[in-house]
């Protein structure tokens, strides 16, 4: 039982490499909606997410012009944009079932935020739909 999950996972992961990136429309969008680039805020910190162009769907479920929400915080869009994206914990967090907002707690000090939109396999799209990345302060 254990060697067929470890066998599944190979050939699931070899079939996200192999397979071309989920196309995404143009004009497609995500933002954070709040809080606002630059916004001095306190612990934990409400982040709302925000798409436009594209609907959201849960991670596993194939659909055209869809995605859900990954949260980069204080770290750079991965450079190779297609394999799916990590799991990092603080660093880059999945939203798989298709959640729109979420609570952080994090330190005080400066903090930076980032929307990548990754199709049903965590692979961003091509074109990627990737947000504006904001500054926020966290004053306590
Ligand atoms: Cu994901």
């Amino acid at each position: 039982m254990r060697m067929f999950a470890i066998a599944a996972l190979a050939l699931m992961a070899s079939v996200a490499w192999a397979q071309d990136r989920s196309p995404s429309p143009p004009g497609a969008k995500v933002f954070i909606v709040s809080p606002k680039n630059g916004a001095k805020v306190t612990s934990p910190v409400t982040v709302k997410f925000g798409i436009k162009g594209m609907t959201l769907s849960p991670a596993g479920v194939k659909a055209d012009n869809s995605g859900h929400h990954h949260l980069l915080i204080d770290t750079d869009v991965p450079s190779d944009l297609n394999a799916p994206l990590p799991v990092v914990p603080d660093k880059i967090v999945h939203f798989g079932k298709g959640q729109t907002e979420t609570s952080l707690t994090l330190p005080p000090g400066k903090h930076t935020l980032q929307l990548v939109l990754g199709d049903h396999n965590h692979v961003p799209h091509n074109p990627p739909v990737i947000s504006k990345k904001i500054t926020i302060t966290v004053t306590q």
